[in-house]
């Protein structure tokens, strides 16, 4: 009942003072990064109070401030069970687009030591096929030319520009977006940024600057507004802006802070579980390929196949055993797995995850933004195969579901609501080809997603593979690939 319900309110009335800012206030970072920084001050302390900016809507702070921006984890398990944590980390919420000025004055601000970035992949304005930034992306191109940023990398480097003309040192960004290499690229688009800039500024990041890679790991679904009622009712207490997640989290982090900060240059996150390393591209390439890749392959078969979510296509037998089959076939063999873990055991473990029914995870949700996951997710995969001389059926499907699926029409004829930043033109290259073998040849030449020369390996299989999925569907292509 309404009227019982309670306002949501800070259980600790002493606030830690503010160490980081984070960019890209979505559900996972909040489900995630907060909760982990939240554990390190409980056990360690420190002012590592987190700052969000929301690069693109306010809704998130119009939903946190009238609750003084404390909100609920709600985690829940396969058993049906939900735990609830309250989350008092996040001190503030600011909203870029309304004040971009407000949000460099934070940044540049010297008790800020950390930014974080949850941006998603889009967010880079890198070429997903390169990973070099993408100068003729509109956000770069106004923020090459204007001090008040809108993107990502804008904001990174003005702010850093400020940091340097006031004499204090960078902060460390650290990024927590499921890319290969994440800090090397977000590196990489921040330097070739600020050189453009100023060469001196560009010199002066790149000395005493400091980019750790990270591997992310928690499953995240998007909050629904009957979410938010079902939980106020289960409580008694309101909370506008709740996250839901699984129980399984992992965060694996170089050990790479700027020095100039000393022993006050991170949190304690090794008290809160997170795995402090000194190189992380064997932890990101398992999870970027085994997690991310299998997602986005089931996303795409199993929304074709008439599936809501990542659990109701691996409830499908077909499905269970094509992820297993890409797996122990495909996957497993591409990379070097990092030491001391079993790839079998990790595979087996991320099965039971997906299977969790509680976590509604929609194949919509996860099929967002292909043109910006495929290279990192599965085209990386496909081509280390190509190169020790093996096949990837499966993978290969993978990619033909996904060009079934920007084509905007699902197997029943139904209209898909496709979301990526190229959707209108993978769609008109799709559209204004003739034949099975002219779209996929037409959607191969796009150059930020495919090169020339794995576009040219891949024709004749894609072009298999699109043919029967239109013939017979996801869910029977999956079948005959097993
Ligand atoms: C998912 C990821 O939405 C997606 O594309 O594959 O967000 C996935 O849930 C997380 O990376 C899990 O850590």
């Amino acid at each position: 009942m309404a009227a019982e319900q309670q306002e949501l309110r800070r259980s600790i009335s002493e606030r830690p003072g503010t160490g980081i800012v984070h960019l890209g206030l979505g559900a996972f970072f909040r489900a995630f990064g907060a909760v982990y920084i939240e554990d390190a001050v409980r056990v360690s302390g420190g002012d590592w109070g987190i700052v969000g900016v929301s690069l693109q809507s306010p809704g998130t702070r119009d939903r946190l401030a009238p609750q003084d921006y404390v909100y609920s984890t709600v985690t829940q398990g396969a058993d049906g069970s939900e735990t609830f944590r309250r989350v008092e980390i996040l001190q503030d919420v600011l909203v870029a687009p309304e004040d971009p000025e407000a949000v460099l004055a934070r940044m540049a601000d010297p008790s800020i030591r950390i930014v974080t970035l949850t941006v998603t992949e889009k967010g880079y304005c890198h070429d997903p096929a390169t990973g070099t930034l993408n100068v003729s992306h509109p956000d770069i191109v106004h923020d090459l030319n204007n001090p008040l940023p809108r993107s990502a990398p804008g904001f990174l480097v003005r702010a850093l520009q400020r940091r340097r003309a006031a004499g204090h040192p960078p902060f460390t960004v650290l990024t927590c977006d499921n890319l290969p290499e994440n800090g090397r690229l977000v590196r990489g688009v921040v330097l070739d940024f600020a050189r453009r800039v100023d060469s001196g500024l560009a010199g002066w990041i790149e000395a005493e600057g400091r980019f750790p890679s990270t591997m992310v790991d928690r499953i995240t679904p998007a909050t629904k507004p009957e979410d938010i009622q079902r939980l106020a009712q289960k409580t008694g207490v309101r909370d506008a802006a709740p996250v839901l997640c699984e129980p399984f989290r992992q965060w694996v982090v170089e050990d790479d802070f700027v020095p100039a900060y000393g022993a006050g240059a991170r949190p304690d996150l090794a008290a809160a579980g997170v795995e402090l390393v000194a190189d992380v591209t064997p932890y990101e390439h398992m999870k970027l390929r085994m997690l991310n890749g299998t997602h986005s392959s089931l996303a795409y078969l199993g929304y074709l196949a008439g599936h809501e979510t990542i659990a109701d296509t691996v409830a499908d037998p077909v499905f269970a055993a094509f992820v297993k089959m890409l797996w122990e076939q495909e996957i497993i063999p591409s990379f070097q797995a990092p030491d001391g873990v079993d790839l079998s055991d990790y595979a087996e473990a991320l099965f039971e995850r997906y299977s969790n029914p509680a976590i509604r995870h929609r194949t919509w949700q996860i099929a967002m933004d292909g043109s910006q996951k495929l290279p990192q997710r599965i085209l990386g995969t496909i081509a280390d195969n190509l190169s020790a001389g093996r096949q990837s059926p499966g993978l290969v499907l993978a990619v033909a579901a996904w060009m079934r699926y920007v084509g905007g029409t699902d197997e029943r004829g139904q209209p898909i609501e496709v979301k990526d930043p190229l959707a209108e033109r993978l769609r008109n290259l799709s559209e204004s080809a003739p034949t099975p073998d002219e779209k996929v040849a037409a959607l191969l030449s796009v150059r930020e997603i495919f090169s020339s020369g794995l576009a040219a390996q891949l024709a004749v299989p894609v072009g298999r593979s699109y043919e029967l999925l239109c013939r017979v569907g996801a869910r029977r292509a999956a079948e005959e690939i097993l």
